[in-house]
């Protein structure tokens, strides 16, 4: 894969093009105050930054003080974003109709949510509830009272974790304007108290908008199913039109692969010389359309600037979040055209089809036709395609998950299904326990390398691995997704692969949809009857980058489930918060961070982790 690279940065020099190794290169080293999290400029008198000579800000800030504000802001922003992703799925929900360009593909789990959410669901026509639904969960954001609706989903254990730690996250916005507010100017100085309201703004992602967004997805564009696919840049296809759809939010990517399906469309392309049109997904856009279309995936977070590269690409359509702003002048080195279609990410240099819900057919139909029209300008000599895919199975839901357990077991299965065959099988130490990998890519480590190399010992040593976001695309790369990679476990997990049929890494979603780990681990401790910090499972984040990221281990953190991390979080300059992130957190959910930059000693730790919580459990 890295050779593949570094054909392709031969083609970006001699297109005169930059890529992100030269700006990692140029922004080297990085400016030590920001890394450590101990500049603050949260008001004019500022930027202060703390250093042993001038240890506190001109406000009287102390390290602690800035470092913790920076902290909070960070889980502030990484919540707003899934959440607003999920808000705008909301309103997606809420234009469904019979004859529209947005439908109920999921009707029982929308009748579901209703009856959760206590909402008359007899005889009630499906797009009705569908609009009563979307109203409620957009209440979500800003009820002036009460907490969020699917903390109820939480094992009693949790729910009185949160009652008493007075985190129990309330309405969405309120939590971050909360955020917001308390690292104004003039207000909260006390690192704990900041690590206090992260904990309890994350949770309003986690147990809030994530889990609004995967759920309302699923009732939009269906539950995801098992599925196989294929993974890597290999995905392009010379001959073809190849579409690029990138980013997170499906409702404009779904468009874009229904209006490729167009019989006029593909016989438009034949009429132009190309042998059909290829759509293919990048980042958690990738992950959606794979799950519930078996769109093929170009690949994770750092290979976004690699795919304009191969010069074979006649479009990519970004939604939001994770997209380059270098995609605009990279993709002017090349014959791409680079769509922007949302008003949260607009970016200069791109053509911007702003979507919109009751115009999104014919605007994707549009779209694909401009795509058509422009690969006559395809420059033949430019094209460079890496031949490496792998083969994938997705779409691990919980769903598929309990469905895959139950063609196994004679354990009794309630209503919701049962994780107790996996339970069993922990219990037992065929498994000898289940990590969630999670999160991007990061220019500080060599790319996909810690992903790897911590899939990999994990495996051999009989440890599940569930994963999301741009990890599932690196094991979809390294072939980990394909259940021939069985070869890689130890003999339990091999046996477990074999007798349920599943692949050694779970391919859950996109990184919204951790909500689904969140439930996962929530319905293995239920069955198994303790508390979720007990279970050995645990989550990983090896690459992280993203505000996203830092909300998310906060979350998971909240919900009882330690967190490994590759990346250091920006908090170093404070001793306090870097007791605090470690074992301050222990105290209030019973989890924390354990942080290592070398994968090979974080996996120990991963693997010590587990083994300790299987002894403290007797097992
Ligand atoms: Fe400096 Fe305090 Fe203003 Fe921050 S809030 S910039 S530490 S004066
Ligand atoms: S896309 S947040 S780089 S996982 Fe979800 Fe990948 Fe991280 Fe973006």
């Amino acid at each position: 894969m890295e050779a593949d690279t570094a054909k392709l940065r031969e083609r970006a020099c001699e297109a005169c093009a930059e890529t992100w190794e030269d700006r990692a290169k140029a922004q080297t080293p990085h400016c030590k105050f920001g890394e450590d999290g101990i500049c603050c400029k949260n008001c004019s008198m500022g930027p202060c930054r703390v250093t042993a000579k001038s240890p506190r800000g001109i406000c009287g800030a102390d390290a602690h003080a800035i470092a913790g504000r920076n902290y909070l802001r960070t889980i502030a922003a990484g919540t707003s974003a899934h959440s607003d992703h999920a808000r705008e799925i909301l309103h997606v929900l809420h234009s469904t109709s019979a004859d529209g360009n947005y439908k109920v593909r999921d009707e029982a789990k929308l009748i579901a949510l209703a009856r959760e959410w206590g909402i008359p669901t007899d005889g009630r026509d499906i797009y009705e509830l569908a609009h009563e639904v979307a109203e409620m969960g957009l209440d979500e954001f800003g009820k002036p009272f009460g907490t969020q609706r699917f903390i109820k989903r939480a094992i009693p254990e949790r729910q009185k974790t949160w009652q008493e730690q007075g985190i129990e996250p309330r309405a969405i916005d309120r939590e971050i304007a909360t955020a917001m507010h308390m690292t104004h100017m003039g207000n909260t100085a006390d690192a704990e108290a900041l690590i206090h309201q992260g904990l309890r703004t994350a949770l309003s992602n986690g147990w809030g908008g994530s889990m609004l967004g995967t759920e309302i997805t699923d009732i939009l564009f269906g539950t995801p199913t098992v599925r196989n696919t294929e993974g890597n840049l290999g995905v392009l296809e010379k001959e073809m039109v190849n579409v690029v759809v990138h980013g997170h939010d499906p409702a404009f990517s779904e468009m874009v692969v229904t209006a490729a399906e167009v019989k006029e469309l593909q016989d438009y392309a034949r009429g132009k010389g190309a042998k059909g049109i290829n759509i293919v997904g990048l980042c958690c856009t990738a992950n959606e359309v794979a799950m519930r279309h078996g769109v093929r995936m170009a690949g994770n977070f750092l290979q976004q600037e690699n795919a304009i590269l191969t010069g074979a690409v006649e479009m990519m359509c970004v939604d939001v979040q994770c997209i380059f702003p270098a995609l605009a002048p990279l993709s002017e080195c090349f014959h791409t055209k680079f769509v922007t279609s949302s008003p949260i990410a607009r970016i200069p240099g791109s053509i911007y089809v702003e979507f919109k819900t009751e115009t999104a057919f014919e605007q994707a139909k549009d779209l694909i036709k401009m795509a058509i029209d422009n690969y006559e300008n395809r420059d033949a000599s430019k094209v460079f395609i890496p031949q490496n895919k792998q083969a994938a199975t997705v779409g691990y839901p919980c769903e598929q998950i309990i469905k895959h357990l139950d063609g196994v077991t004679n354990s009794h299965v309630d209503e919701l299904g049962s994780y107790r065959p996996a339970v069993d099988a922990i219990k037992a130490g065929v498994l000898r326990g289940a990590v969630g990998i999670v999160g991007c890519n990061n220019p500080r480590v060599r790319p996909d390398y810690s992903h790897f190399e911590i899939m990999k010992e994990l495996l051999k040593n009989d440890i599940l691995i569930v994963a999301t976001g741009c990890a599932a695309q690196v094991a979809t790369k390294a072939g980990l997704l394909d259940r021939e990679a069985k070869y890689l476990c130890g003999a339990g997990l091999r046996r477990v692969c074999e007798l349920v049929n599943i692949p050694p890494i779970l391919h859950m979603g996109a990184c919204i949809d951790i909500s689904r780990i969140l439930l996962l681990v929530n319905g293995i401790a239920r069955d198994w009857g303790v508390d979720t910090t007990q279970i050995p499972v645990v989550g990983c984040a090896p690459e992280w980058m993203s505000e996203k990221a830092v909300s998310i281990a906060n979350y998971v953190v909240s919900t009882g489930i330690d967190v490994y991390l590759g990346i250091e979080p920006q908090v170093k300059g404070s001793s306090q918060m870097m007791e605090l992130i470690t074992q301050g957190t222990r105290n209030l959910t019973g989890a924390g961070y354990i942080i290592n930059k070398d994968p090979h000693e974080l996996v120990r730790a991963i693997i010590d982790g587990i083994e300790a919580k299987r002894a403290a459990l007797g097992i």
